[in-house]
Formats: C-alpha cells, sequence, structure tokens
C-alpha cells in the first residue's frame, strides 16, 4: 500500500523520508481530492525488461495491467530504469526530476521493482511526499505541480505509461499562466 506524508520544509538530502515531527499521514482520500489516482497491481512473477526499447506493449503478459491500460486507453508502454548503468545521463536526469514541474499530460508510472517518491503540492502549496514500491501504479494528473525522487535505496524500475504519442517535456515553475496548469486549478484547486 501507498503511504503519503506531509514534508518537513527542510530537505537536506531529498532520498530521506523527510517526515515532520509528529508524522503527518495523508489518506488516498486526500490524494483523490487533488486529482491523483492509483491502483496496486503486484507485479512480482512477471519479468519486464530493463530499458525503454524496443519493447511492444502488447506483450506485456500481465492480465490486470493488460485490462487497466485497455480501461484507461493507455495504449503507449516503456520502461525507465533509474540506475547509472541504465539511464543515459544519470545525474543531470536526476537533477531534472526533482526540480518542480507540471506536464501537459498525464504523468503515469507503474512500479516494476525498488522504491521512489512523487512530492505533490496540495492546495495550501504544501508538499505531500508519496512514497511508491514495487506494484504501485500512480496517476498524477496534467497540471499538478510535482518532482520525483529515488529514495536511499537508489533504485528504481518503472514503466511509464501514456495515452497516445508520449510527451515527457516538464515545464519548470513557474507555469502559473501554462493552459494545463489553468486547467487544473479551475478543476482541483478554486
Ligand atoms: C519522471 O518523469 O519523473 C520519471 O520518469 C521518474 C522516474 S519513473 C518513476
Ligand atoms: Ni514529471
Amino acid at each position: 500500500m501507498m503511504e503519503s506524508w506531509y514534508m518537513s520544509a527542510d530537505v537536506v538530502d531529498q532520498t530521506a523520508e523527510n517526515r515532520l515531527s509528529p508524522n503527518q499521514p495523508v489518506t488516498p482520500e486526500q490524494l483523490k481530492d487533488l486529482g491523483i489516482k492509483s491502483w496496486s497491481i503486484p507485479s512480482e512473477g512477471y519479468t519486464y525488461p530493463a530499458k525503454a526499447v524496443p519493447w511492444n506493449p502488447d506483450d506485456i503478459e500481465d492480465p490486470a495491467l493488460a485490462a487497466l491500460r485497455k480501461e484507461e486507453g493507455y495504449d503507449y508502454a516503456d520502461i525507465i530504469t533509474c540506475s547509472e548503468e541504465c539511464l543515459p545521463d544519470y545525474h543531470n536526469k536526476l537533477k531534472a526530476f526533482f526540480q518542480e514541474h507540471i506536464h501537459s499530460d498525464d504523468e503515469i508510472r507503474y512500479i516494476l521493482k525498488g522504491s521512489g517518491y512523487f512530492d505533490v503540492r496540495d492546495k495550501e502549496e504544501r508538499w505531500i511526499r508519496v512514497q511508491l514500491s514495487a506494484g504501485d501504479l500512480i496517476v498524477l494528473p496534467e497540471g499538478i505541480y510535482h518532482r520525483f525522487t529515488m529514495d536511499s535505496n537508489n533504485f528504481t524500475h518503472a514503466m511509464r505509461l501514456f495515452k497516445g504519442e508520449p510527451v515527457w517535456t516538464p515545464i519548470n515553475r513557474p507555469a502559473d499562466d501554462h493552459e494545463s496548469r489553468k486547467k487544473y486549478v479551475d478543476t482541483f484547486v478554486s
């Protein structure tokens, strides 16, 4: 199960839990209220390639994942492994992932192995840390301010899903005038 909590203000080590003390948990309902959707689909027992290409998403053997992809229209899928060996331009990518940004589409990630954190802003701009581990599938809605980091285990093997032709471009904050941001604010904040 995914666990989430409000973050402490002073982040020294981005890979640490950075909880408030005492811990202030965030419920799945609170995440839903920010437009975040999630599912749990056990990933053990299935093998996936370590790298993005070449890989035909129709080769997915897990019927639960195949069904969800069909239902949600996630017709594109590839694989990303966050490790120095597998991810080209590793250090710069990790830096970019942790820069606060939005996208012009939903960001959909299914953790196959390892773990990591997505941080998202709540309606009052406070950071919520969402802990993901193998089997967690999360959808961050278009226009939500967020960032990603690995945790102290330093390994994330994930599937990236998308509807249609993928666009991964991050739009760094400030992006308040971006159409996707305005749409997000209209739908979930105001
Ligand atoms: C992203 O866009 O932040 C990533 O792809 C991070 C690695 S996948 C969990
Ligand atoms: Ni992103």
